[in-house]
Order: C-alpha cells, then sequence, then structure tokens
C-alpha cells in the first residue's frame, strides 16, 4: 500500500473510493455524485455498511471543507480504508470490534467538500481555504469560508464570521448561498435520517471541538455526554501515538456561526432546511483539529509521512466514539 505515502488531487481521491468500493463490494458503495462544485466537480459520498439491520444508526463523516486541510483528506481516507479491511480481514486486531460495529452502525462519509478550492491548493495556492465563487458582483474578491456558510446560527455573531468577502472566514451573502454547502446539507437531509454522530475533519492543533461553536446553550445531560464521548477520544490518541489532544467546546476555540459542526448538531431551529429533523433528538457532533500541535510550524502543510500516525490515532479514537455512542443514546 503506497496510497498513505503521499497526499493525492481530487481526482485520484475520487480514484481510491472507485477502487474501495470494487475491493469490499458487499460492504461499500459509492454514490459518485451527490451534487456539483460551484466549477462543476461532482461532490462523492462513500456508504460503508452490511445493510442488514434496518434499525441501524448513521455515523457522519466529512473532510476537506477548508481546502489547504489536506491531513483532514487524508485521514478520512485511512477510516475508510480501515472501516472496510477490518470488516473483510478475520485476522485484523479490530475485526471483531468492525463485525460488532457493523451490526448496529453505518457510515456516511463525503471525503472531499470543497473539491474547488482543494485543487486551487494544488495549481495555485498551497494556502486557499475558502471555495472558489465569487459571491458578489459589487468585489472582486473569490471565496465563501463554506464553514461560516451553514444555516447554523448564520450571522447571528459579528465575532463569529465577516461580512467582507476577501476576508479567510466571509460567510457569504445568505446561508447555503454556496453549491458546496446546499448540497451536502440536502445530502444529509435526506440520507441521514438516523444520524447519532457527525465529525467534521480539519487541521491544524490537535483538538476535539464539540457543539456547540457558537453562542447557544446545549441541555446540561446532553453537554455532559458530548464532553465524555470527547475526552474518551483524546485519551484514545494519546494512548495510541502519545499525541496530546484537548477535548474542549467549540466555543474555546474562538465563536464560528454557520459551521458544519452546528448544523449537524441541528442548533438552527429556525432554518427551513434543517425544519424536519426537529424532534429526532440531537447528533453527537463534533470539529477534529488534526495534526500538528499549534505549536509548531509546518501548519496546514503537514509532511506526508505523518499520513499514516495520524490517520491511525484518529482511528482509535473514531472507535471510541462511536462505542461511546451507542452506548449513550
Ligand atoms: O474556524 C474553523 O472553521 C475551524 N478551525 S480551522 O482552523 N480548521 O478553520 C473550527 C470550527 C469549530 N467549530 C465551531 N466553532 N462551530
Ligand atoms: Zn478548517
Amino acid at each position: 500500500k503506497t496510497w498513505f505515502t503521499s497526499y493525492h488531487r481530487y481526482s485520484e481521491i475520487a480514484g481510491f473510493f472507485t477502487s474501495l468500493a470494487s475491493s469490499y463490494p458487499t460492504l461499500v458503495s459509492l454514490n459518485t455524485s451527490i451534487g456539483k462544485s460551484y466549477e462543476g466537480r461532482d461532490l462523492f459520498m462513500a456508504r460503508i455498511g452490511t445493510r442488514t439491520n434496518p434499525n441501524v444508526k448513521q455515523v457522519y463523516i466529512q473532510g476537506l471543507i477548508h481546502a489547504r486541510e489536506w491531513v483532514a483528506g487524508s485521514t478520512v481516507q485511512y477510516l475508510c480504508y480501515k472501516l472496510a479491511s477490518a470488516y473483510a480481514n478475520a485476522s485484523s486486531p479490530d475485526h471483531a470490534w468492525a463485525v460488532k460495529t457493523f451490526n448496529t452502525t453505518e457510515f456516511y462519509v463525503v471525503p472531499v467538500v470543497n473539491p474547488d478550492g482543494y485543487e486551487y491548493t494544488w495549481t495555485s495556492d498551497r494556502l486557499w481555504r475558502k471555495n472558489r465563487r465569487r459571491a458578489v458582483s459589487s468585489s472582486t474578491a473569490v471565496g465563501v469560508d463554506l464553514n461560516r456558510n451553514y444555516p447554523a446560527g448564520w450571522g447571528t455573531d459579528p465575532n463569529g464570521a465577516s461580512t467582507t468577502p476577501s476576508d479567510e472566514d466571509y460567510q457569504g451573502p445568505s446561508p447555503l448561498s454556496e453549491p458546496e454547502t446546499k448540497v451536502v446539507t440536502y445530502n444529509f437531509l435526506s440520507t441521514l435520517r438516523s444520524a447519532v454522530l457527525a465529525i467534521d475533519f480539519h487541521s491544524y492543533s490537535q483538538l476535539i471541538l464539540r457543539s456547540p461553536g457558537y453562542n447557544y446553550v446545549v441541555p446540561s445531560d446532553q453537554a455532559a455526554k458530548f464532553k465524555a464521548a470527547g475526552d474518551a477520544a483524546a485519551a484514545a490518541i494519546q494512548k495510541q501515538s502519545g499525541k496530546v489532544y484537548t477535548s474542549q467546546p467549540g466555543t474555546a476555540l474562538y465563536p464560528a456561526t454557520g459551521s458544519a459542526d452546528d448544523w449537524a448538531y441541528s442548533a438552527d431551529t429556525d432554518a427551513k432546511v434543517t425544519q424536519d429533523r426537529q424532534g429526532k433528538g440531537r447528533v453527537f457532533s463534533y470539529t477534529i483539529e488534526l495534526r500538528p500541535s499549534s505549536s509548531t510550524s509546518s501548519g496546514f502543510v503537514l509532511p506526508p509521512a505523518k499520513i499514516v500516525p495520524a490517520g491511525e490515532e484518529i482511528w482509535a479514537a473514531v472507535k471510541v466514539m462511536v462505542d461511546y455512542v451507542m452506548a449513550n443514546i
């Protein structure tokens, strides 16, 4: 397996998932287009599960909403590879866990939420973050921060996002103004009726951030469980690799409005797009900021030699998070 020794372009990642689905046809299926990006690239989704239990609970994972956070992409690919190979190989140390887990759980994965921005980081600007749409005609600025564009407290806190199109955290002209956020939210609502856990992968700083990530209140019993699952993930990582990830509320980093994590939690009770999930209970929802820690200089440009170590520690984290959530819903 040389795949995890380097980062890959968007089209190669799409090919990786095509191969995964053909290598593990009874477990992995690929929807090659849940919708298109602004520049016309397909957003695709892998579904990983046995389809044997009608009451299955769903885990949602996404990556590369921020273009420059390449390790978010490699880690999501690594998790999918581990889920499939652990289930298929009786000799895997994770086989028993996988068999048990797939009796009750399936995984829905959108590996590249922002393909246009991601390709731009390969061709033009390694540190590009946003999508590639020029959102307002009165400005020449390109790009909306997709993680400020969801209908979850959008525009409710001047410190939570920017209204200036050239800013890195520009929220866009309106909630879901961007094709990419429209696609992933519509996809979630139409396919993830039984979601219990959602994880959005980012880098960097080594943080397990739980909703809420802007200023609203989660009921205390639920908040305690969200914390416990995050703490368990951090402990599992430290046991696996020795790396310290800090488990904390999303607001502790800084408030961010219109983010994917809070939307998945379904905090925005008045947004039309979330209405049909009201009363279904709250999803355990996290943003995980991957390697490196904030004290190192490489930042978003994590050496490819770290792809597997990062993947391994997050595999350990995801297993305990799934276990905790399934035992506490
Ligand atoms: O600011 C973000 O979107 C995330 N950090 S990053 O450096 N990858 O850009 C953190 C989002 C945390 N979630 C909320 N505060 N809702
Ligand atoms: Zn990010």
